[in-house]
C-alpha cells in the first residue's frame, strides 16, 4: 500500500519500527467509511469484534478483552525523562535509555505475520490552532477502529502536518498481553508513548489519557498552555447567552453525568439548556482577546457503561445507539444486543457475560458486565453536544470549577479568593474511596487537579504553571475558580444533595457570582454562598432551608485536621513546592484559628 504521506520524520520513524517489529505487511489508516467497514468485517471474521443487531444498534461492535487486561495500569505506567526528579513524587520513572531498551527486547519481532496500521490522528479539529497531531502505529484492529471514533483519523491530518516534525509518535504492539511485561511509557521530551503487552482503552488509545494529558501537559508548560483532565459544559442562560465551564472530578464523581446534565424540570420551563463540549479533557490556551478558550481534544467518549441508563444519563445512552463499540459488556443471545448492571431491572437470561461465558441474569449472583466495561461513541450522537463543538478556536471559560467526594469536609460549593488561591484549592482536591474501587472505603486520597496519574512532569513544577499562566491574565478575564461537593452526609449517612441535574442549581450561583450578580459569605476557606441564593424550588420534600444550610457550613475542627493532611501531602514535594502555594497553606491555617 502507497504511503499517505511523504513526511520524512514520520517515514523513518516507521522505517525504523518495521526494522524491530518485522509486520507482515504495512496499512495506512485514509479514515474513509470503506476502510472502516472493511476493517470490521475483518475483526469480525476473526472473534475480535461481534456485529450487534444492526437493527437496533446499527453499526454498534461488541468486544471482549482479555480478562487480565481490563483497565489501565497505573504501577506500569512509566515517565521516562532523563532525571527522576523531573518525573516528581507522584509519577513512576525509568530513565529513558533503559525504558527504550526494555520497551524493544519486549516488542522485538512481535509483528511477525502481522500488520501494522498506521494511524494518523489529530487530537482537536483537523487545523484547529489548539490541536496536536499524532501517528500511532498499532497491531491491533480494535485499537484502530476505537481511536476513530476517539479523535480524528485518516489522510486531512497528514496534509495539515506536511512535512513537519511537531508530532506525537505512539507505537502500540499487543504481544502476548503479559501482564508482567505490560508497560505504558511516555518520553516528554521525545514527544513519544510507547505501550506494549495491552489491548485496552486508556493503555492502547494512546491519543487519549498517554498523549492528551500526560504529554500534553509537558508540552503546555513548555509553550504557555494547558492540558487539563476536565470536562467542558455550556450552560445556555433564557436570554440565549452561553457561558463555558471546564470541572475536574476524580474517578466515580459523575463527571460524565454533569458533562450532559439534563436541567430540573424548572430550569427548562424558564429555558435553560446545557451543552457538552467535552466529557473527559481540555486543551485550554490564551486568546487574543485575552480570555482562556477551550477545546475538547477528542472526538467520542470512551464511558464506562455500567450505570448509566434512561435516568442517570439519557444523552451518553443515546450516544451509543450507533457507531459504538462495546467492551467487556454482556451480550444479551436472545435479541444479540448489549446489557450491562444499572441499565435496567431486566437483565437477559440467554446471554454471555463479559469474558463470553454463558449468563443468566435472572439466576446468576455474579457481575455480567466488568464493572469497568466501556462504550466508545461518537460526540455527534449525543443529543446535547455544543454547537461549538468544532469550532477551532474553542470556547471562551468562564469558571474552573473542582471537586472531589467529601462526606463531612467540603461545602456543597465554594469559591476560591483569587487565582492563586483556586491552584491552591485544585492542589488540594481530594476523593473518599468507594466501594466501586477495591481497598478500604472512606480512605481519603489526594488527586490534584484529578491529575494524579496523567501529569507529565514533575506535579509541583505543574502547579507553578497554573500559577505562571495566572500571572498572563488580565483579573478580569481570568476564568474565577470553584470547588463543589455534591457527596455531603449527614449523620446517618444518607446524601444530603440530590446531585444529577439538580447540579445545575450550583453552576447557576456560580455562572451569577462569575457574573457578579450575586453576594457571598466569605469565610475561612473562601466565598460560599447564602443559603437564599442557591435555588432550591422543586426541591420540596428533598432539600430544606436548614440542610442546605447545614451543607453549606465550614467546620473549623475538621478543616484544621485537613490543613495537616495537606501539609504532609505537600511534604513529598520539597523544595519544588512553589512559594505561592506554601503562603496559600499558612493562610488557611491562620483563617482558622
Ligand atoms: O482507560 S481510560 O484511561 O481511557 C479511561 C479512564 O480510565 O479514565
Ligand atoms: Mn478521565
Amino acid at each position: 500500500m502507497a504511503n499517505l504521506t511523504t513526511n520524512p520524520s514520520i517515514l523513518s520513524w516507521i522505517e525504523d519500527r518495521k526494522a524491530l517489529v518485522k509486520p507482515e505487511k504495512v496499512v495506512w489508516i485514509d479514515g474513509s467509511k470503506e476502510q472502516i467497514e472493511q476493517l470490521r468485517a475483518e475483526a469480525c471474521s476473526t472473534g475480535e469484534l461481534i456485529k450487534l443487531n444492526q437493527e437496533k444498534l446499527p453499526d454498534c461492535y461488541l468486544h471482549r478483552t482479555a480478562v487480565n487486561d481490563v483497565a489501565r495500569v497505573e504501577n506500569r505506567t512509566l515517565i521516562c525523562t532523563p532525571t527522576q526528579e523531573e518525573a516528581g513524587p507522584t509519577n513512576n520513572w525509568m530513565a529513558p535509555d533503559e525504558a527504550y531498551k526494555m520497551l524493544d527486547e519486549i516488542a522485538k519481532d512481535s509483528y511477525i505475520g502481522r500488520t501494522m496500521y498506521v494511524i494518523p490522528y489529530s487530537m482537536g479539529p483537523v487545523g484547529s490552532p489548539l490541536a496536536k497531531i499524532g501517528v500511532e502505529l498499532t497491531d491491533s484492529i480494535y485499537v484502530v477502529l476505537n481511536m476513530a471514533i476517539m479523535t480524528r483519523v485518516g489522510k486531512a491530518v497528514l496534509d495539515v502536518l506536511g512535512d513537519s516534525n511537531d508530532w506525537v509518535r505512539g507505537f502500540h504492539a499487543k504481544c502476548q498481553i503479559d501482564e508482567e511485561k505490560r508497560y505504558i511509557c511516555q518520553f516528554p521530551q521525545d514527544n513519544t508513548i510507547i505501550s506494549v503487552n495491552s489491548g485496552y482503552g486508556g493503555n492502547v488509545l494512546l491519543g487519549k489519557k498517554c498523549f492528551a494529558l500526560r504529554i500534553a501537559s509537558y508540552l503546555g508548560k513548555n509553550e504557555g498552555w494547558m492540558a487539563e483532565h476536565m470536562l467542558i459544559l455550556g450552560v445556555e442562560k433564557p436570554d440565549g447567552e452561553t457561558k463555558y465551564i471546564c470541572a475536574a472530578f476524580p474517578s466515580a464523581c459523575g463527571k460524565t453525568n454533569l458533562a450532559m446534565l439534563i436541567p430540573p424540570e424548572i430550569y427548562k420551563e424558564k429555558g435553560y439548556k446545557v451543552w457538552c463540549v467535552g466529557d473527559d479533557i481540555s486543551w485550554i490556551r490564551k486568546g487574543a482577546d485575552g480570555r482562556l478558550y477551550a477545546i475538547n481534544p477528542e472526538n467520542g467518549f470512551f464511558g464506562v457503561a455500567p450505570g448509566t441508563n434512561e435516568k442517570s444519563n439519557p444523552n451518553a445512552l443515546a450516544s451509543t445507539k450507533k457507531g459504538t463499540i462495546f467492551t467487556n459488556v454482556v451480550h444479551n443471545l436472545d435479541d444479540n444486543t448489549v446489557w450491562w448492571e444499572g441499565l435496567d431491572k431486566n437483565p437477559p437470561e440467554n446471554a454471555m457475560d463479559w469474558t463470553g461465558k454463558p449468563w443468566n441474569g435472572k439466576t446468576s449472583d455474579v457481575k455480567g458486565a466488568h464493572p469497568n466495561s466501556r462504550f466508545t461513541a461518537p460526540a455527534v450522537n449525543c443529543p446535547c453536544i455544543s454547537p461549538e463543538f468544532e469550532n477551532l478556536n474553542g470556547v471562551p471559560i468562564s469558571a474552573f470549577v473542582f471537586g472531589g467526594r467529601r462526606a463531612k469536609l467540603a461545602p456543597l460549593v465554594y469559591q476560591s479568593r483569587d487565582w492563586n488561591h483556586g491552584v491552591f484549592v485544585g492542589s488540594i482536591m481530594a476523593s473518599e474511596t468507594t466501594a466501586a474501587a477495591a481497598g478500604a472505603v472512606g480512605v481519603v486520597r489526594r488527586d490534584p487537579m484529578a491529575m494524579l496519574p496523567f501529569c507529565g512532569y514533575n506535579m509541583a513544577d505543574y502547579w507553578q504553571h497554573w500559577i505562571d499562566i495566572g500571572k498572563t491574565l488580565d483579573p478580569d478575564k481570568a476564568p474565577k475558580i470553584f470547588n463543589v461537593n455534591w457527596f455531603r452526609k449527614d449523620d446517618e449517612g444518607n446524601f444530603m444533595w440530590p446531585g444529577f441535574g439538580d447540579n445545575l442549581r450550583v453552576l447557576d450561583w456560580i455562572l451569577d457570582r462569575c457574573d457578579g450578580k450575586v453576594d457571598a459569605a466569605e469565610t475561612a476557606i473562601g466565598f460560599v454562598p447564602k443559603a437564599e441564593d442557591i435555588n432550591i424550588d422543586g426541591l420540596e420534600g428533598e432539600v430544606s432551608r436548614e440542610s442546605l444550610e447545614s451543607i453549606l457550613d465550614v467546620d473549623k475542627d475538621l478543616w484544621a485536621a485537613e490543613a495537616d493532611g495537606i501539609a504532609e501531602f505537600y511534604a513529598k514535594f520539597g523544595d519544588r513546592l512553589p512559594e505561592t502555594l506554601k503562603e496559600e497553606l499558612e493562610t488557611l491555617k491562620a483563617n482558622l484559628k
